[in-house]
């Protein structure tokens, strides 16, 4: 299958999906979505697959959502199309994703980073929340996840004002989990998503799941949570072969990986 608005390619068991309408700095319309959603269900279903990796160009990982094809939307037809929802199953991926950013991450495309697991920055990275400056507010979950991750007074600064975060204030804010020098940023994204796809599938989509745990309840539930999936993980081969190689000082074969 091929795709015009991305490209995919597999790195050794590591999914790297590419945005790329470079003219448009990889707005997100409605082709882009659909088709980032239809890359992400084949690496999901792909056995070979243990980790994703999405990302951009070294101007923008994504401008936010195509303004020029929203511009003339009128309500009915935003709310019967139910525009960008398609959006919300990139946040429902069972599998980690990592967003390497480089350069621009606004609006819709800062939300798309912060729908990934992580996120890895270029030290040329952007951030920000403009969509205020447009007459409008964030919708594919800014106003939610920004407030999870930074905290209601950035947050709020941020979607108020539309000012941009640095990479470097971004790190120190805990939206982003590491800068790096832009011409390294893809090979250190792609060492780190090699070495999340070598551990044992079900234990690190167990800690996906347990950590977004935190995201949508309450601390109890949550600890709750994790405790239960916790006493599952002991189901598993691998978990017998990842503590056995640890007491026998050799290196584990994982059989889910
Ligand atoms: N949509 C469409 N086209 C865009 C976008 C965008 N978001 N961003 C850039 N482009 C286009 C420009 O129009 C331009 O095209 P052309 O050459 O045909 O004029 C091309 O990309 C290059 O852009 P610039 O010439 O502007 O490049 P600069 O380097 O001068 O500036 C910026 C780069 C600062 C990133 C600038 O392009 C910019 O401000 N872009 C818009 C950023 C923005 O406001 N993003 C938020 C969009 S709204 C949003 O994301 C809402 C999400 C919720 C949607 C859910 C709906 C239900």
């Amino acid at each position: 299958m091929s795709y015009e608005t991305l490209l995919l390619e597999v790195r050794e068991r590591v999914g790297l999906v590419t945005l790329n309408r470079p003219k448009a700095l990889n707005a997100l319309n409605s082709q882009l979505i659909a088709e980032l959603n239809q890359a992400l269900d084949r690496l999901e279903s792909d056995p070979a697959i243990g980790c994703i990796v999405i990302t951009g160009s070294p101007k923008a990982f994504a401008a936010g959502a195509d303004i020029k094809e929203m511009a003339e939307l009128t309500f009915p037809q935003i709310y019967l199309d139910d525009f960008f929802s398609a959006a919300d199953r990139i946040a429902n991926r069972r599998k980690p994703i990592i967003a390497a950013v480089a350069g621009y991450a606004l609006g819709g495309g800062c939300e798309l980073a912060l729908m990934c697991d992580f996120i890895y920055a270029a030290d040329n990275a952007r951030f920000g929340l403009p969509e205020v400056t447009l007459g409008v507010l964030p919708a594919i979950g800014g106003t939610q996840r920004l407030t999870h991750a930074l905290g209601k007074s950035k947050a709020m600064e941020l979607c108020l004002t539309g000012r941009q975060l640095t990479a470097e204030e971004a790190e120190r804010a805990g939206l982003v989990a590491r800068v790096f020098p832009a011409e390294q940023l893809l090979e250190k994204t792609l060492e780190a998503a090699q070495g999340i796809a070598s551990k044992s599938l079900p234990a690190v989509m167990m800690v996906k799941e347990s950590v977004n745990r935190a995201f949508e309840g309450s601390l109890s539930e949550g600890l709750r949570f994790e405790r239960r999936i916790f006493h599952s993980v002991f189901a598993t081969h691998d978990q017998k072969e990842g503590m056995a190689a640890f007491v026998e000082k050799r290196p584990a074969q994982f059989k889910h990986r």
